[in-house]
């Protein structure tokens, strides 16, 4: 099977699999589509939403689906940092906000359907941008990706710290600004943790919503 179909089977399953308490990841709702709130567009077209620069959000944090959803309810998703120059923007809007942390769509493969060989082993190869189905390089690449080299325990991220000190796995991806002193990077952070969040544009829930309500200017 084709590695993205399989990908997104695997995660649909997943999404109820790891939501037990009536909780769903939200589809798009047209009319929130059509009036989201751009804050920033890059040359490439994509716009971006920083919750913190909302008036009615400011303070507001959400815990990861909780930001997942608000985002995608207006055909929008978290942030996935694909590149070093769009994680360098998001990374530069942090800092400018004065912003503790943020919420991304990253998030390991941990549950059922994620044994397939070239997500293993789990810890270093499992990451994958949620709002895109795009694996992460392995996390031992650290020239292809952000992972901070410090954090709680002084370990290199992803280190899984909460789970080490009996409680959460650290199953999705925060970017920390110098949290640990240890600059602006990304951490495995447990998911139930409530932070801001950066929305970005999803092509694939606006052309649903283009499709399935052609009168509507989204
Ligand atoms: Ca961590």
């Amino acid at each position: 099977m084709h590695s993205y179909a399989l990908l997104c089977a695997v995660f649909v399953a997943a999404v109820h699999a790891q939501f037990p308490n009536g909780r769903i990841l939200e589809p798009p709702v047209p009319q929130q589509c059509v009036h989201r709130v751009v804050h920033e567009r890059t040359s490439d077209g994509k716009g971006y939403f920083f919750s913190w620069r909302d008036p009615a959000l400011k303070g507001v944090e959400e815990d990861w689906l909780g930001a997942r959803n608000f985002c995608r309810k207006r055909c929008m998703d978290l942030v996935s940092l694909e590149t070093s120059d769009e994680n360098e923007f998001v990374k530069s809007r942090i800092v400018q906000g004065g912003i503790k942390y943020i919420w991304t769509s990253g998030r390991i493969c941990d549950f059922k359907g994620c044994d397939r060989p070239d997500l293993l082993p789990t810890p270093v190869n499992g990451w994958f941008w949620t709002a895109e189905l795009q694996k992460l390089a392995p996390a031992t690449n650290r020239q292809q990706n952000d992972w901070s080299e410090g954090g709680g325990i002084g370990r290199p991220q992803p280190d899984n710290r909460e789970l080490l000190q009996g409680g959460a796995p650290e199953n999705c991806v925060a970017i920390l600004n110098n949290f640990y002193n240890d600059g602006v990077h990304w951490h495995d952070v447990a998911c139930h943790h409530r932070k801001p969040f950066v929305c970005e544009e999803n092509d694939a829930l606006l052309k649903y919503v283009r499709y399935t309500n052609p009168a509507l200017q989204v």
